[in-house]
């Protein structure tokens, strides 16, 4: 008798070579037209917020074809799962898992979300991209073909061009209307889409030259015929798969002859040829020079529009520090409303992304509210090491031009939109109990910065100018076992930094980005975002506060400036009846996984005190005010009695 493993080692060899065999690619996906976003050729919409006039669907029931209202755009970004480092307010460099940005860098490096329409993010980078870049360069000098800051993906690159022979084109004249149907059968796959273009040469007169394919596979009406028969058209089926033939229109110069049969075999000296052309491949070497040791704290910043599609693509570059670990890292939108559960990144009810690959999330944008993400690979751990980021939802209510109060009560003739507080006790806005009349500014639309924090409909979140601000902690003794292959006591963590979008003061007040050196030897923009909260005296400042500490629970004070709390966890402050319970205070108190919308009204006295947007006519004194924690031991880097959770209000 042979022992077991004598049978079965050469079995699970075989096996194991074949998992090997396999190829990884990575990909991004930023589609220019969806079902609710239809073709921008027809609309218009996909690249700018249209104004919201009316609900997307007002139907009850079913999918109807096509939007009554086209609302929202379509959203991209892609980042990096991996490593780096970054600096402590005492200088200390700490050891990071981390995401970085691997699109809209320019705006990151500028502290503004790195989310994108598709035209700008299906750019490619037109310059060399050399091992560190953008580091060495500098993210904001990184430019593309427009002269502009290059905020596209990185590593998108064209596929490669293809050219097949033709076997068969065929004239479809039966259908006698001009243009004609011409049926082209190819002795191999194209891997055309419609509406691409095809370059057709060496083929019988008229059928030269470049066309835009109608439709893919051999055309099913009439139905199929056997193999070397022609159907009712005078299309020869020759056998080839469907996907190998295509159509397009031919509309002057074909031949169909009187008869109705223009079929027209052809020699194979004919070809059919696509143009190289970009359908989301990207180069890995790119993806890897830029996103190795890239890692940013905090995470990339993402903020999309209500009714926005957002595809978000995830590549997993590895830890370089780390070889001995193969961890898969996720993105978890936390508390969000997801489009589906499989997209919800926690590893055992959804999916996880290896290194070596990529996956593209889709969210829909259904809540505005201030959330955050963060990795769910072994979170306390993933989230002490810095897989944190900060995501907010802006409202339907910014594209607004109309009263606020019609436009709210609009969106309940939605079942996707509808807030009713009768019928759904977890509605995050209910429609106000008094009509204050106000009317929409539509400011925020493609640039601007005021805006609304939730769909209120009586304008009393109005903002002028907003601030991501992200709570955070690092216990730099865990992240020392984290890079030195010792076992992580997770009992034992205990915070000593205490930061501010990744920051500890006085770093906090340094603007720009902050590089750090990392084991590559090239400095890395590690902590893209400034905690400074500049305020023109008498405007209104939205903070989009969020807690992703593991260990503590922070209390950020504000001196000087009262708090407004407008909204908790992604839900306006109102009660089911309509009553907005709105609180001024002089500090709030997060745990970690918390959110919160605080308004630093710098106006003490209005034109309209009703109306948040009205003219100031008394402003607060401009000065340096105060946001800090009073856990007197949080305002401390590590051993210094000095730093720690604190920045700057400016009014100016
Ligand atoms: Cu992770």
């Amino acid at each position: 008798m042979r022992k077991p493993h004598q049978v079965w080692l050469p079995i699970l060899l075989i096996c194991l070579g074949t998992v090997a065999a396999s190829a990884q690619s990575f990909r991004v996906q930023c589609p220019t037209s969806t079902i609710t976003h239809p073709d921008p050729s027809k609309t218009g919409v996909n690249n700018s917020e249209p104004a919201f006039v009316g609900p997307t669907y007002s139907g009850t029931n079913g999918y109807p074809a096509a939007p009554a209202n086209v609302n929202g755009a379509i959203k991209c970004q892609q980042i990096s799962g991996g490593d780096g480092y970054s600096t402590m307010g005492d200088g200390t460099q700490t050891y990071m898992f981390s995401f970085g940005p691997l699109s809209g860098l320019a705006d990151i490096a500028n502290g503004k979300p790195g989310t994108q329409f598709p035209n700008v993010f299906n750019q490619i980078y037109p310059g060399v991209v050399a091992p560190g870049d953008p580091a060495t360069s500098g993210m904001a000098n990184f430019t593309g073909s427009d002269g502009k800051p290059f905020n596209g993906a990185i590593g998108l690159a064209m596929d490669i061009p293809n050219l097949v022979s033709i076997y068969d084109i065929a004239e479809d004249a039966v259908t006698s209307a001009t243009p004609h149907r011409v049926t082209v059968q190819t002795n191999a796959p194209l891997g055309i889409n419609v509406g691409d273009t095809v370059t057709i040469s060496g083929a019988a007169a008229g059928y030269n030259g470049t066309w835009k394919v109608d439709s893919i596979g051999f055309p099913t009406t009439p139905p199929l015929p056997a193999i070397g028969a022609a159907n009712a058209a005078g299309v020869v089926y020759y056998g080839f798969p469907s996907s190998d033939n295509f159509t397009f229109s031919q509309t002057s110069t074909g031949t169909p002859t009187p008869t109705g049969l223009a079929d027209v075999l052809e020699s194979q000296t004919a070809s059919a040829g696509i143009p190289a052309r970009m359908d989301g491949h990207v180069d890995p070497r790119q993806i890897m020079d830029v996103g190795v040791m890239n890692g940013n704290i905090p995470a990339p910043l993402m903020a999309i529009d209500e009714d926005d599609e957002f595809f978000l693509t995830l590549t997993n570059v590895g830890m370089i520090m780390r070889p001995d670990l193969f961890e898969q890292h996720t993105v978890h939108f936390h508390g969000y409303p997801n489009a589906s559960s499989f997209y919800d990144g926690v590893p055992d009810a959804s999916v996880a992304i290896n290194i070596g690959a990529s996956f593209t999330y889709y969210y829909l944008a259904p809540d505005a509210g201030t959330y955050f993400w963060h990795c769910h690979i072994t979170p306390p751990e993933h989230l002490q090491m810095g897989m944190v980021g900060q995501l907010y939802v802006r409202p339907r209510q910014d594209r607004v031009t109309g009263p606020l109060y019609a436009a709210r009560q609009m969106q309940d003739a939605d079942l996707r939109m509808a807030c009713v507080s009768a019928n759904d006790i977890l509605c995050s806005h209910p429609l106000p109990i008094v009509n204050t009349g106000a009317t929409g500014k539509a400011t925020v639309l493609n640039g601007g910065t005021a805006g609304y924090a939730y769909n209120d409909g009586d304008g009393s979140t109005y903002y002028d100018i907003e601030y991501p601000l992200q709570i955070h902690g690092f216990d730099p003794n865990f992240h020392f076992v984290g890079m030195t292959f010792n076992p992580e006591g997770f009992a034992d963590m205990k915070d000593k930094y205490f930061l501010l979008n990744g920051r500890s003061y006085p770093d906090t007040i340094t603007a720009g980005a902050l590089q750090t050196q990392s084991a590559d030897g090239v400095n890395h923009f590690s902590q893209p975002l400034s905690a400074i909260v500049t305020i023109p005296a008498g405007k209104r400042a939205l903070l989009r506060i969020s807690d992703l500490d593991v260990s503590e629970y922070q209390t950020l004070a504000s001196l000087g400036v009262p708090m407004q709390v407008i909204g908790y966890n992604a839900k306006l402050l109102r009660d089911q009846a309509g009553n907005n319970l709105y609180y001024t205070t002089n500090s709030i108190t997060l745990g970690g996984g918390e959110s919160l919308d605080v308004i630093l009204d710098t106006c003490l006295a209005r034109s309209n005190p009703s109306d948040p947007s009205s003219t100031c006519t008394t402003p607060m004194a401009a000065g340096t005010y105060f946001l800090y924690t009073p856990n007197l031991d949080h305002l401390s880097n590590d051993a210094e009695n000095f730093g720690g959770l604190m920045t700057e209000v400016r009014v100016n």
